[in-house]
């Protein structure tokens, strides 16, 4: 068995689900944990499944997946538009890394339109509500074989 991919999800997507749902859509965190579970055994692999609400975490598990992941999924949500932290984090990893957004966020705001995490990222995957992570999990694992 590979090494799995990470999947971290940045601030309030453990509310997902729960308002927005024009933007966001009706699942859950929990069942795009489930799609990307699927997706990934499917495909041979295992997916490492965290959320935080707090940066620090997310440079943490950034750092712990440069010896235990095969690939990172990452939907930054708001600290992908203000984060250098997470961005230096991101460039000291020498696997793939797939950013994930559920809504297209350049079809927003301006302020959504810059990402400093995409200046790290393999590529995007954006707009495609939940359906996103399991797209970016597909891609993630067709890198890291
Ligand atoms: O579209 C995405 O996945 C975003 O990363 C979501 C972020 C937003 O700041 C980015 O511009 C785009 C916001 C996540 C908010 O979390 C939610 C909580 C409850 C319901 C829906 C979303």
């Amino acid at each position: 068995m590979p090494k799995p991919i990470y999947v971290l999800s940045g601030p309030n997507l453990n509310l997902l689900g729960t308002r927005e749902p024009e933007i966001y859509g009706h699942q859950t965190l929990d069942d795009v944990r489930g799609l990307c579970e699927a997706r990934a055994q499917s495909l041979g692999f295992e997916v490492v499944f965290r959320q935080s609400n707090h940066e620090g975490d997310l440079v943490d598990w950034i750092q712990e997946a440069r010896e235990a992941a095969c690939a990172v999924v990452l939907n930054p949500a708001a600290y992908g538009h203000t984060s250098i932290a997470l961005l230096d984090a991101l460039k000291m990893l020498s696997i793939p890394i797939v950013e994930c957004h559920l809504s297209n966020p350049a079809a927003r705001e301006a302020f959504r339109r810059k990402t400093y995490v995409s200046l790290a990222a393999t590529g995007v995957v954006s707009g495609f509500g939940a359906a996103s992570y399991e797209l970016a999990v597909e891609a993630a694992a067709g890198l890291a074989r």
